[in-house]
C-alpha cells in the first residue's frame, strides 16, 4: 500500500484480492490462517554482527565474518533483546528466536564454552516467555582462541576435539531446556568451520575425525518434543577454500544415518545452486529439516534476504509439498553496513512474504494441468498469477496481526535509531 493508506482502504483493497484469488479456487482466508501458524527463527547474530557478550581472550578464528560500521549496534543483551523487540513488533506473526552460545549471561564470570550451562540463559528464557516466543540454539565453534586454527570438532589433536565435543554437549543440554521451558522443540544447530585454505592431501582423517566426534555428541537421546538436533554444511569459506570437512555429503550421511535434521543453508554451496530443489530430495531420507535462509552475492556473503526468486522457490517447495511442518525456518544474515533492526525487518518480512505468494497459489489448477500433460496453460498461468493482488492481502495480514503495513515500519526504525542507537557511542 502507498504511505498513509487507511485501514479502510486497506479492507477494501483486500476485499476485491480475495475475489480475484476465489476466482482460482485459493481460499486467502485459509492461506492467512497457515500462514500465521508458520514460524520463523530470527538469528540474534544480524543485532551485533555475530559479536556475543562472552569474557574472553578476543579472537576471530573461524572465518564468519560482518562487514560495515554502521553505528547502533546492541552492546549487551539487554540491548540485544530491546532490539529484538523493536523489530518483532515490526514483523506479522508468532516466531522464534535463534541464540548462539556465545550470547550467554555469564554475570560478568569467565565461563569457558565447555562449562555454558542453562543457567547462563535464564534472562533469555524470561524474554522469550514473555513475549510468547519459541527459541533455537546454535553451539558456537568459532570466535575462541581453541578455533583459532581453523579446526574444532575434527581437529587432529584430541583435547581440542574434546573440548569442542564438551561444548556442544553442553549445548544440547541448553537447548533441551529451552524446549522444556518454553513448551516447544528447540533446534540445536552445530556448524563448525573446519577446513583448509589450501589443498589438503589428506580429506579422509578429519572427516573420519567429524564423524567420530558428533557420535559422541549425540550419543544422549534427547526428548524431541523439547531437543532437536541439526547438522549444518558448508562448500567453503573464508580460510577453508579448499576444503570443508562438514560438506553436503558428508552431513547428509550422517543426518540419514543417526536420524539428525539437516540444516541447508542458501549460501552454502556454489553460487547458481539452489536449495529449493534440494528440499523435496531430502525429505524423502529424512523426517525435519532446517533452512538457514541467507542470500549469497557472490559468495556466502549473508546479505539480508530479500523477495528474490530464490526465496520464492523455497517457499514454493514448502507449500507445494505440504512440507511446513516438516521444516524449520531459521535465517542466516548478517549487514553491518545497515540499520540492523531494518536489517531483521526486511528480511523476515521477505521471508514471509515469500510463504504468503506460495501460500496463495492456484495449487490445484497447476498441478491437474501438469497432470493433464498441459504445459502450455501450466506456463501460462505460472505467468498471470504474478499479477494477482497479493500485496493487498499481505497489507490486511500486517493490519490483521497489527503491525505496520506498507513502508510504514521504516519510520518506527528510524524513531527507534534517534531515541535509542544513536545514544550508544
Ligand atoms: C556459517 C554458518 C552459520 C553461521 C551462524 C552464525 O557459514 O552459516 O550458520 O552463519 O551460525
Ligand atoms: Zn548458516
Amino acid at each position: 500500500m502507498f504511505p498513509g493508506a487507511t485501514d479502510s482502504q486497506i479492507q477494501n483493497a483486500f476485499a476485491i484480492a480475495k475475489e480475484a484469488y476465489a476466482e482460482y479456487g485459493v481460499d486467502v482466508g485459509r492461506a492467512l490462517q497457515r500462514l500465521a501458524e508458520t514460524p520463523v527463527s530470527l538469528h540474534c547474530w544480524q543485532g551485533d554482527d555475530v559479536g556475543g557478550f562472552e569474557n574472553l581472550a578476543a579472537a576471530d578464528g573461524g572465518g564468519i565474518q560482518a562487514t560495515g560500521n554502521y553505528p547502533g549496534k546492541a552492546r549487551t543483551a539487554d540491548e540485544l533483546r530491546g532490539d529484538a523487540q523493536k523489530a518483532f513488533s515490526l514483523i506479522p506473526g508468532t516466531h522464534r528466536f535463534n541464540l548462539h552460545a556465545m550470547y550467554a549471561e555469564t554475570g560478568g564470570r569467565k565461563v569457558d564454552r565447555n562449562e555454558l550451562a542453562p543457567e547462563h540463559f535464564t534472562a533469555w528464557i524470561d524474554w522469550a516467555k514473555s513475549l510468547g516466543l519459541g527459541m533455537d540454539f546454535n553451539g558456537t565453534f568459532f570466535s575462541h582462541p581453541k578455533a583459532d586454527e581453523g579446526f574444532t570438532l575434527a581437529h587432529a589433536d584430541e583435547g581440542i576435539r574434546r573440548f569442542w565435543i564438551e561444548h556442544a554437549i553442553a549445548c544440547r543440554q541448553i537447548g533441551e531446556h529451552l524446549g522444556r521451558e518454553l513448551g516447544s522443540p528447540c533446534v540445536t544447530n552445530v556448524w563448525i568451520p573446519d577446513g583448509y585454505k589450501d589443498t589438503p592431501v589428506d580429506r579422509k582423517g578429519p572427516r573420519e575425525r567429524l564423524r567420530q566426534s558428533l557420535d559422541a555428541i549425540f550419543a544422549e537421546h534427547l526428548d524431541p518434543e523439547c531437543s532437536l538436533d541439526a547438522v549444518e554444511s558448508k562448500l567453503f569459506g573464508i580460510g577453508s577454500e579448499s576444503y570443508v570437512v562438514g560438506s553436503h555429503e558428508f552431513y547428509l550421511g550422517y543426518a540419514v544415518e543417526n536420524g539428525t535434521l539437516l540444516c541447508l543453508d542458501a549460501g552454502h554451496f556454489h553460487p547458481t545452486e539452489g536449495i529449493a530443489d534440494k528440499i523435496s530430495s531430502v525429505l524423502l531420507f529424512l523426517d525435519e529439516i532446517l533452512l538457514h535462509v541467507s542470500r549469497g552475492v557472490r559468495w556466502d556473503s549473508d546479505h539480508v534476504v530479500i523477495l528474490s526468486d530464490d526465496l520464492r522457490a523455497i517457499a514454493q517447495e514448502l507449500v507445494r509439498h505440504d512440507y511446513l511442518s516438516r521444516v524449520h525456518i531459521g535465517l542466516d544474515f548478517f549487514d553491518a553496513s545497515i540499520n540492523r533492526i531494518a536489517a531483521w525487518v526486511v528480511g523476515t518480512r521477505a521471508m514471509i512474504k515469500s510463504l504468503l505468494l506460495a501460500l496463495l497459489e492456484p495449487m490445484d489448477m497447476l498441478r491437474g494441468l501438469e497432470e493433464n500433460g498441459d504445459f502450455t496453460a501450466r506456463l501460462a498461468l505460472l505467468e498471470e498469477i504474478k499479477m494477482l493482488p497479493a500485496g493487498a492481502v499481505w497489507d490486511y495480514y500486517c493490519l490483521q496481526q497489527t503491525v505496520p503495513a506498507g513502508s510504514a515500519w521504516l519510520n518506527d526504525v528510524r524513531e527507534y535509531e534517534a531515541d535509542v542507537l544513536a545514544k550508544r557511542a
